[in-house]
């Protein structure tokens, strides 16, 4: 039979196309004794939910700051207090100085805490002139929080964003402000039921002026959301949670409100947008269908797709896997992708897309009717078939 297939694939070349990718059923199987048990299979062999590790998505990735000190060199200066008195002791922001520069790269470089590093803005760009932190993920992540580490005190007004198709369109995840109404016509603090999971809300919390160094605003995705404890059930969380693109916009700067006084340039250079650190935890999202994420041929990062998917996401069957529609993997269901068997008799219809067929099951003659067919040797029992049209 194998010698018919082999005719085929050498007289109709026009005609048979051969995919070229070999591996698939069983294989699995032989990689398991020889590599670390693969999590999306369970001993024996059954698929099962599988996911890739819990990550800080934004560590070593590129952040792009719409301000940035130090370009030309100029002088801030850090507000400590002691009791009822408050001391200004200034420093250079510079550029070209490795010693005395506040670059973006700061904020996702390793977070030491006996020897943090700050990006830091220009000083005083007050509203309604704002300051954004872009970062992408450059694939769809599951964001479980986005915390932020502040060098000066945090911003008495600042709104986090996530965008979905790679920063084309931002959606606000979560709003701080100590007036919610007034800066994004939002009430303070609202509820979030069932209905409206998917908004963002307001808040004035982590919003005071204190700590003036050191402070942290941590928003994390889930919280308060009704669904969260039945988050797989939950298409409207799961599309809350997914992001490609992370991007803050602090929007109003705390101040003693000496900025109009006697020495009010000595004010302006002490109010400025410090971090020391920024986080995207989550996952690479693979819809339960890979337990890592790779780099592929052009250094993007995709899926390991298993359970017969494909796609960045794993968010679709892999060719000849239609039996039945994709589905994401459950705890309790991985639902995997199956192989879709041609309807038999297969040959009085040719209309046949993407299915297999058993060897067996394929007579020499019924070959040669085959003219306009993909034919795909990669199985060990099965003959994929794409027939593309019917030659009556
Ligand atoms: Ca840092």
């Amino acid at each position: 039979m194998l010698r018919i297939l082999d005719a085929c694939v050498t007289l109709v070349t026009f005609s048979c196309l051969v995919e070229g990718v070999f591996g698939g059923y069983g294989m699995s199987m032989f990689a398991a004794q020889t590599s670390p048990p693969d999590p999306c299979y369970d001993d024996t062999g059954n698929p099962r939910r599988c996911i890739p590790d819990f990550v800080n998505s934004a560590f070593g990735k590129e952040v792009r700051a719409s301000s940035t000190c130090g370009k030309p060199a100029g002088r801030y200066c850090v507000v400590t207090e002691k009791g009822d008195e408050r001391n200004r002791n200034c420093h250079i922001c510079d550029a070209s100085d490795p010693k005395k520069h506040h670059p973006p790269a700061y904020l996702t470089d390793l977070n030491n805490p006996h020897n943090l590093t700050c990006w830091q803005s220009e000083n005083y760009i007050q509203y309604p002139q704002n300051v954004t932190l872009t970062l992408s993920l450059s694939k769809k992540f599951e964001v479980t929080y986005v915390s932020l580490q502040f060098c000066s005190p945090r911003p008495e007004s600042m709104a986090i964003y996530k965008s979905m198709d790679y920063g084309k369109t931002w959606v606000p995840f979560q709003f701080y402000s100590t007036q919610c109404r007034k800066m994004y016509n939002k009430p303070n603090k609202a509820t979030i039921t069932k209905q409206n999971e998917q908004e963002a809300i307001c808040t004035d919390s982590h919003t005071d002026m204190h700590p003036l160094s050191g402070g942290l605003i941590a928003f994390s995705t889930l919280d308060g959301r009704p669904s969260a404890h039945d988050f797989d059930n939950s298409p409207v969380l799961q599309d809350w949670v997914t992001a490609t693109d992370i991007k803050v916009t602090f929007s109003r700067l705390h101040t003693f409100g000496d900025e109009n006084e006697d020495d009010s340039e000595l004010a302006r250079d002490s109010y400025f947008y410090a971090v020391s650190d920024l986080q995207v935890g989550g996952r690479c999202k693979c819809n339960g269908h890979a337990s890592r994420c790779v780099k592929d041929r052009d250094g993007n990062l995709i899926c390991e797709c298993k359970h017969n998917t494909a796609g960045p996401e794993c968010d679709r069957c892999k060719p000849f896997h239609y039996d039945r529609p994709w589905q994401r993997a459950t705890a309790r269901e991985a639902n995997e992708c199956l192989l879709a068997k041609c309807k038999t008799p297969y040959l009085s219809h040719l209309f046949i897309r993407n299915c297999a067929i058993r060897r067996e099951n394929l007579n020499a003659q019924d070959v040669v009717k085959l003219q306009i067919v993909q034919v795909n040797l990669t199985s060990l029992q099965y003959i994929r078939l794409n027939i593309v049209s019917d030659k009556g």
